[in-house]
C-alpha cells in the first residue's frame, strides 16, 4: 500500500449550538470536518463575515474544522424568478464572497421547488428495533390527494396506489392524520421552511407554469449569476441532488439523473459548478448508475454524502444500512478512491443519516441525524475505505 494514499475526510453534519449532538461527540466518532450551516438566519438574507467567524470559533474550539457549508438555501423567488429575485441573487452571491473570504471553499445547496427532502415515516422500525426514515407512496397519495386534496393530484397515482391510499386516509386516527401532515410539510432538519396544509396549497400555486424545462432555465440564470462570483471567491459550489429524485406533488425535477448532470454542466462548465453526490437520493433510481456517475462527474465533486436505500416495485423505499440496501457502496467508494488518487484531493464526505438505536431511541434527535446510528455508519465507512486502499493501491 503506497504511503501516500487519500483518504475521504470524514465529516459529520451539525446542526449549530442546538444540535442535541455535540462537537465533543462528533469529536469521538473520529470525523475531523464538520457540515454546518448558519440555520438562524432567515433565508434569503446575506451570511456576514462576523457570523460566519463566530460560527468557525465555535467549531474550531471544539477541535473541528468547518469543511463544507450545507446548505444556504435557495430563496424560492429565485427558483420560480418571481417577486424580488434579483435582490436574493445579490444576496447569495455576497454570501458566497463572504464564506471565500473566511477561507470557506466549498457550498451544497439545492434546487428542489418548495421543500427539501421529503420523507413520509421518520420512526419505520427495523427488524432489528432501530428505526429508519422511510418514503411510502401510499402516504404521500393519502396526503395529496385526500388531505391536501391538491387539484388533479389524482393523476400522479396509479388506480392501485390511489385504492390503498384512500382506504389508509379514512382509517387514519386524528393524530395519524397530523403527523402525517407534519412529517411531509412541517420541514425536516435543513429544510429551513415549513408549510401548514392551507399555505403548502398557496406555495405549490407559485409554481403554476413552471415546469421542468422552465425551472431548469432558471437554475441555469442563476448559475450565470453565481459560477464567475464562486471562482473569484475561490468557493465551489455544489448542487445536491432531489430528494426523491422524482417529481411530487406535481412539481418539476431538474436534479435527479446523469442528464441532469449534463444539462447543468453544459450550461457553465467550471469546475465550480459541481455536484454534492449524495448517493442515498440518486440511488433510489434503478437508472442511476452510481459507479459510472463517479467516473463521468467526478472531477465536478466536492461533497461526498454516503448512504443507502432498499426500494420496491412501488416507489417506496427506507434507508437501509449504509452498506446494504441497493447502493453498491463498495463499488461507490472504490471509484472514489481512485478518484482521490487520481485528482490528487480529499473529499469530505459524511455518513448521510444514520438510523436511531440503541440510547438515541428514547432521545429527541434530529431526523436522521442521531449521534449513534450515524457513528456506525462513519465507522463501516471508513473501515471500508481502507481496506479497499489496502487491497487496490
Ligand atoms: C437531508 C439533506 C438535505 C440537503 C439539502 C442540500 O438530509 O441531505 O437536506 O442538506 O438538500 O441543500
Amino acid at each position: 500500500m503506497s504511503e501516500q494514499a487519500i483518504y475521504m475526510e470524514q465529516t459529520m453534519r451539525w446542526y449549530g449550538p442546538k444540535d442535541p449532538v455535540s462537537l465533543a461527540d462528533i469529536l469521538q466518532a473520529g470525523a475531523t470536518g464538520i457540515v454546518t450551516a448558519l440555520h438562524d438566519i432567515p433565508n434569503g438574507e446575506v451570511w456576514s463575515r462576523e457570523a460566519i467567524r463566530e460560527r468557525q470559533k465555535i467549531v474550531s474550539e471544539g477541535g473541528l474544522t468547518w469543511s463544507v457549508v450545507e446548505s444556504v438555501p435557495v430563496h424560492e423567488s429565485i427558483k420560480t424568478r418571481r417577486g424580488d429575485f434579483e435582490r436574493h441573487i445579490a444576496n447569495y452571491q455576497q454570501t458566497i464572497r463572504n464564506l471565500g473570504a473566511e477561507g470557506i471553499q466549498v457550498l451544497c445547496y439545492n434546487f428542489m421547488p418548495i421543500l427539501d427532502w421529503t420523507r413520509t415515516d421518520l420512526g419505520y422500525t427495523l427488524d432489528n428495533g432501530s428505526k429508519a426514515l422511510r418514503f411510502d407512496m401510499t402516504s404521500l397519495a393519502a396526503f395529496d390527494v385526500f388531505i391536501l386534496k391538491r387539484p388533479g393530484a389524482e393523476k400522479d397515482y396509479t388506480p392501485a396506489i390511489l385504492a390503498k391510499a384512500q382506504t389508509y386516509a379514512e382509517n387514519l386516527p386524528d393524530e395519524g392524520r397530523e403527523k402525517l401532515v407534519r412529517t411531509i410539510i412541517a420541514g425536516l432538519p435543513g429544510a429551513e421552511a415549513g408549510y401548514t396544509v392551507e399555505d403548502f396549497q398557496e406555495t405549490l400555486n407559485t409554481y403554476e407554469g413552471i415546469d421542468a424545462e422552465k425551472l431548469a432555465l432558471h437554475l441555469q440564470l442563476f448559475l450565470d449569476a453565481i459560477i464567475p462570483v464562486a471562482e473569484e471567491s475561490g468557493v465551489f459550489i455544489c448542487i445536491h441532488p432531489d430528494d426523491p429524485p422524482f417529481p411530487i406533488f406535481g412539481l418539476p425535477r431538474v436534479v435527479s439523473t446523469a442528464k441532469d448532470y449534463d444539462r447543468i454542466l453544459a450550461g457553465n462548465n467550471s469546475p465550480h459548478n459541481g455536484f454534492t453526490y449524495c448517493t442515498g437520493s440518486l440511488g433510489v433510481r434503478a437508472d442511476n448508475d452510481l459507479p459510472e456517475m463517479v467516473r463521468k462527474y467526478g472531477d465536478y465533486f466536492h461533497f461526498i454524502h454516503l448512504r443507502s436505500t432498499q426500494r420496491d416495485e412501488e416507489g417506496n423505499f427506507y434507508e437501509a444500512n449504509h452498506l446494504e440496501g441497493d447502493v453498491p457502496m463498495i463499488d461507490v467508494v472504490r471509484e472514489l478512491v481512485l478518484l482521490q488518487q487520481r485528482r490528487k484531493k480529499s473529499l469530505p464526505m459524511r455518513p448521510d443519516h444514520g438510523h436511531q438505536m440503541l440510547d438515541d431511541l428514547g432521545k429527541t434527535t434530529n431526523p436522521g441525524y442521531s449521534a449513534i446510528g450515524r457513528l456506525k455508519g462513519l465507522a463501516e465507512l471508513r473501515g471500508l475505505e481502507k481496506g479497499l486502499i489496502h487491497t487496490i493501491l
